[in-house]
């Protein structure tokens, strides 16, 4: 099995990459806000819950987004040959919670893509889907909310993968076909 995380701050086109590998490898997609927005639309509990942080640009708690994320694992582990973390983790918890779970069932994560882009970017991006797609959450005050969020929590994760010697930064600026070649040089120079 080959598992791979694609991380990034909000907007870095982690779910317009993920996409394209699921294609390219055949690998199982986990997204974790996919899961979240699915909850929300069907008027769930867990999508009560989900609303009432992402609104406001904040994150899920730890607890409880690691169930979400293991009980979707384990729903999917019987036909996947491998597995893209798409949004998850975003905390160093979050990290060590993935480690223990894929550990205890005999997995670990191969590769962590990091897709870099400027704040600018960002926020260009997400103001221009927001006004596409209508995402409660792609307005300027909470995409700003989102990114203070993103630096201060979710970025150590890139000391965190660098050490475990699993992080590979990708220049996440320019055409996505572009972005697609340079992500799958560094995986294929971390597998052969
Ligand atoms: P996500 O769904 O993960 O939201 P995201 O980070 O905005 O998505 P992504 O980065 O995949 O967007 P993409 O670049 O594809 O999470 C939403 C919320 O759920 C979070 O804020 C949080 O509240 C909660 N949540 C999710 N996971 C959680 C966790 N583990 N713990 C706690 N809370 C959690 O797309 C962005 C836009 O850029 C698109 O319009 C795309 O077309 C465009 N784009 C992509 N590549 C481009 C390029 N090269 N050039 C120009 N535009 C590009």
């Amino acid at each position: 099995m080959f598992n791979l995380v694609i991380f990034g701050a909000p907007g870095s086109g982690k779910g317009t990459q993920s996409e394209k590998l699921i294609d390219r490898y055949g690998l199982t997609h986990i997204s974790t806000g996919d899961v979240l927005r699915k909850e929300i639309a069907a008027g769930s509990e867990l999508g009560k819950i989900a609303d009432s942080y992402i609104s406001k640009g904040q994150l899920i708690p730890d607890e409880l987004m690691v169930d979400i994320l293991a009980s979707e694992f384990d729903r999917l582990r019987p036909e996947s040959k491998g597995f893209i973390f798409d949004g998850f983790p975003r905390t160093i918890p979050q990290a060590e919670a993935l480690k223990k779970m894929l550990e205890d069932r005999g997995e670990e994560v191969h590769s962590v893509i990091g897709l870099e882009v400027a704040d600018e970017e960002l926020m260009e991006r997400l103001i221009k889907r927001g006004a596409e797609s209508g995402r409660s959450d792609d307005n300027p005050e909470t995409i700003g909310n989102r990114l203070k969020v993103y630096h201060s929590t979710t970025s150590p994760l890139r000391d965190y993968y660098t050490a475990e010697g699993t992080y590979r930064a990708i220049q996440g600026s320019g055409r996505v076909d572009e972005i697609f070649s340079r992500i799958t040089e560094a995986i294929e120079s971390q597998t052969v």
